[in-house]
């Protein structure tokens, strides 16, 4: 395909402090010679300013997301980071409506389409996460969760086609070492990629659309060459920088 491969390392609550910069040089020098993928890693909050002029001094082209955002642009929210303060500390990315963060700080459809709005109009480039739970897959219910969380943020992604990334991450496969037989992966990919058409053939054209859900340097290559999957958004295996440079090489 056309689309280039997106690997991104969501590091999650790991590698914050001390380990943060060690980290993100060896993941700039292990895939420096990788071009054929665009790389991005995702630290904690705490460590993106740190991480970016890491990057800088090595004069690496892997950006860098943030793990989640406030919709707001400033105020009075207690705890919240903004766009415009991610943006100043460097991340160009930032990862929404991750499934830990529906599971367990009780996002929603609405609360992660306002987010993607407020990114996209701060030039934050979101990497939109959905995916259906395991009871939901064993009610026969993939598509229709997958349908609702895409067409939440279809009008916004359709405003701009190709800034915006979907990572498809059944919530199974998240962190279990059970990952997606590629072929039933490639099926919600490809119907993802009918929902974007439906918006616009230019959007399902340029829009990436990541797996992610224990991918590893062994299982990554059968993942990444099925046609709708154009990266992956890889959690656990991204703290080992050599280890992740496999599964960039391997896009
Ligand atoms: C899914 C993934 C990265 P892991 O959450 O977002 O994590 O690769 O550890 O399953």
């Amino acid at each position: 395909a056309s689309r280039r491969p997106l690997i991104a390392g969501n590091w999650k609550m790991n590698a914050g402090g001390q380990d943060a910069c060690p980290l993100s040089a060896a993941v700039a020098k292990a895939t420096r010679e990788l071009t054929r993928a665009e790389v991005v890693v995702a630290p904690p909050f705490t460590a993106i300013a740190a991480v970016a002029h890491e990057l800088a001094e090595a004069k690496s082209e892997v950006g860098i997301a943030a793990q989640n955002m406030s919709a707001e642009v400033s105020g009075a929210f207690t705890g919240e980071v903004s766009s415009g303060m991610l943006k100043d500390a460097g991340a160009t990315w930032v990862i929404l409506g991750h499934s830990e963060r529906r599971q367990l700080f009780a996002e929603t459809d609405e609360s992660v389409a306002r987010k993607v709005a407020s990114a996209m109009a701060a030039e934050l480039r979101p990497i939109v996460c959905v995916g259906e739970t395991l009871e939901q897959r064993e009610a026969g219910e993939t598509l229709a969760v997958v349908e609702r969380q895409v067409r939440a943020v279809l009008d916004e992604l359709a405003k701009q086609p190709g800034f915006g990334v979907i990572a498809y991450e059944p919530v199974w496969a998240i962190g279990t070492g059970k990952v997606a037989r590629a072929e039933d992966a490639q099926e919600v990919h490809a119907f993802i990629r009918g929902l974007l058409a439906k918006a616009s053939e230019d959007l399902a054209g340029v829009t990436r659309i990541l797996y992610g859900g224990s991918v590893k340097a062994d299982n990554a290559e059968a993942l990444l060459a099925q046609d709708d999957i154009d990266g992956a958004l890889v959690g656990g295996a991204s703290l080992d920088a050599a280890g992740f440079a496999k599964i960039v090489d391997a896009a």
